[in-house]
C-alpha cells in the first residue's frame, strides 16, 4: 500500500506526538517539519527524525510531496495555516481552535465545503476506546434516555504566579484561554457520547492569577519551567471556569474546567445520567466504564476486545490488562482521518469518532457564548 505523506507544522509537545502517533500507524510517511525559523525547524527534524526542514509554513505548503498538513502551532496562526493549506489542495489536521473565532471558523467551514479535501480537528478524546463504549451504549439505549451530563475538566500546569506558556497572551492564544483549551475538550467529548449539541450556556469565569511573571523567551505546555525574572503582566483569560448547559435534546448539564487545580496534571472526567443506569469515565483510568445501577450492583468494564461493544473493537490494539491510553486514542482518530482520505471522504462517517471543521465551528461558537455568559451573568443561546 502507497504512503500518504504528512507536514508538521509546529514542532512544540502535541507537534512531536502527532508525529509519533503517524509513525505508528504504519501507512503514513512523514515528510517534513515547518517552525517559526529554520533553525528551530531543523532542531525538531533532527530531535523527530524527519528529513525535511522548512522555515516556514509557507515554503511546506509548496512542497508537492506532501498529502496531508496537521496545524500543531500557537492559536494565533490557525487561521491562516488552515486556509491556505485548504487552498493549495492539501488535507488538514488541526489542532483546535480552528481559529481564533467563530467567524474564522465559519469561513474555513465554507473553504473546506469547497475544496473537497478532507478538513479534520483534533478532538483526541473521542479516540479513547471506553468513551467509544460509552457512546455505543447511549446509542443502543442501554441506559435509558439521557437525563443529566456533568463533569471537570481539571491541571496544575498554571497553578503559580510564574508558570508561563504562550496560551496566556491572548494575542497568541486568543480570548479564552481554560475554556477554550480544555472546556472545548470536555464539551465536545459530551456531545459526541450522547449525540446530542449544547444550545444553551450559563457560565461564571474567574481569573485567580490576574498578574504573572512572564520570562524571556518560548516555554513549552507542561513543561514546568519557570522563571522568576522575567516582568509582571496583568492576566484577562481565565483559569477556572463553571458552565451550566442545556442540549437540543433538553440534557442538562453542568461542568467546571481549571488549569490552577493543584493534583490534578490532566484529569477529565464526565458521567452521564440516564433513565435506567449511568456512565462515567475518568480519563485517569481510561480503560475502565462506570456503569451506575439503582437495582443491582454497579459494574465496572474494563477495555477487553473480547468484551466491548462490536464497533468499539477497532478502537482496542491489545488484550485486556494492557493499557491503552492517551498517544493509543490519538492514535485511533489519526488512523480513521487517513482511512477516509484513502477512501476519498472529506469528513467523518457516521460511525467515525474524529471531528469535522463543522464541530470545530461549533465549539467556536460554545467558546464565544460562555464568554458572553459571563460577561452578562446570563443564559445565552449559541447563535
Ligand atoms: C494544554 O492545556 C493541553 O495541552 C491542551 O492544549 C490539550 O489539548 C490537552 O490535551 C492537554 O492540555
Amino acid at each position: 500500500m502507497y504512503k500518504l505523506r504528512a507536514g508538521i507544522i509546529g514542532g512544540g509537545f502535541i507537534g512531536a506526538q502527532h508525529v509519533e502517533a503517524l509513525r505508528r500507524l504504519g501507512d503514513v510517511e512523514v515528510m517534513a517539519i515547518a517552525s517559526s525559523n529554520l533553525a528551530r525547524a531543523q532542531a525538531s527534524a533532527e530531535a523527530l527524525h524527519i528529513p525535511q526542514a522548512y522555515a516556514s509554513y509557507v515554503e511546506l505548503l509548496a512542497d508537492p510531496e506532501i498529502d496531508v498538513i496537521h496545524t500543531c502551532t500557537p492559536n494565533v496562526l490557525h487561521y491562516a495555516i488552515n486556509r491556505a493549506a485548504l487552498e493549495s489542495g492539501k488535507h488538514v489536521v488541526s489542532e483546535k481552535p480552528l481559529a481564533m473565532n467563530a467567524a474564522e471558523t465559519a469561513s474555513l467551514v465554507e473553504i473546506a465545503q469547497h475544496s473537497g479535501r478532507l478538513a479534520a480537528v483534533n478532538f483526541n478524546h473521542r479516540g479513547y476506546p471506553m468513551v467509544q463504549q460509552a457512546r455505543a451504549m447511549v446509542a443502543h439505549g442501554q441506559i435509558g434516555a439521557v437525563w443529566l451530563v456533568h463533569g471537570a475538566y481539571l491541571q496544575d500546569w498554571l497553578l503559580y504566579p510564574n508558570d508561563w506558556n504562550w496560551r496566556l497572551d491572548p494575542a497568541e492564544g486568543g480570548n479564552s484561554r481554560a475554556v477554550a483549551d480544555i472546556g472545548s475538550h470536555w464539551a465536545d467529548l459530551v456531545q459526541h457520547v450522547i449525540g446530542q449539541h449544547i444550545v444553551r450556556v450559563c457560565a461564571d469565569l474567574q481569573t485567580l492569577l490576574p498578574r504573572r511573571v512572564r520570562p524571556v523567551g518560548p516555554v513549552q505546555s507542561f513543561s514546568g519551567a519557570q522563571d522568576a525574572h522575567g516582568a509582571e503582566v496583568d492576566i484577562a483569560t481565565e483559569d477556572y471556569a463553571a458552565v451550566m448547559f442545556t442540549t437540543e435534546g433538553g440534557v442538562h448539564g453542568v461542568f467546571r474546567v481549571s488549569q490552577v487545580s493543584a493534583g490534578h496534571k490532566n484529569d477529565l472526567v464526565f458521567e452521564v445520567n440516564g433513565a435506567q443506569a449511568s456512565l462515567r469515565w475518568d480519563a485517569d483510568s481510561s480503560d475502565e466504564l462506570w456503569v451506575g445501577h439503582r437495582n443491582q450492583a454497579n459494574q465496572r468494564i474494563t477495555k477487553d476486545p473480547s468484551l466491548v461493544a462490536p464497533g468499539v473493537r477497532a478502537y482496542t490494539h491489545l488484550p485486556g490488562g494492557h493499557h491503552e491510553a492517551w498517544p493509543d486514542a490519538l492514535k485511533n482518530v489519526f488512523g480513521e482521518i487517513y482511512a477516509a482520505i484513502r477512501a476519498g471522504r472529506s469528513g467523518p462517517g457516521p460511525n467515525d469518532a474524529f471531528a469535522s471543521f463543522s464541530d470545530g465551528h461549533r465549539s467556536a461558537l460554545l467558546v464565544d457564548a460562555i464568554l458572553e455568559s459571563s460577561r452578562r451573568g446570563a443564559w445565552v443561546d449559541l447563535s
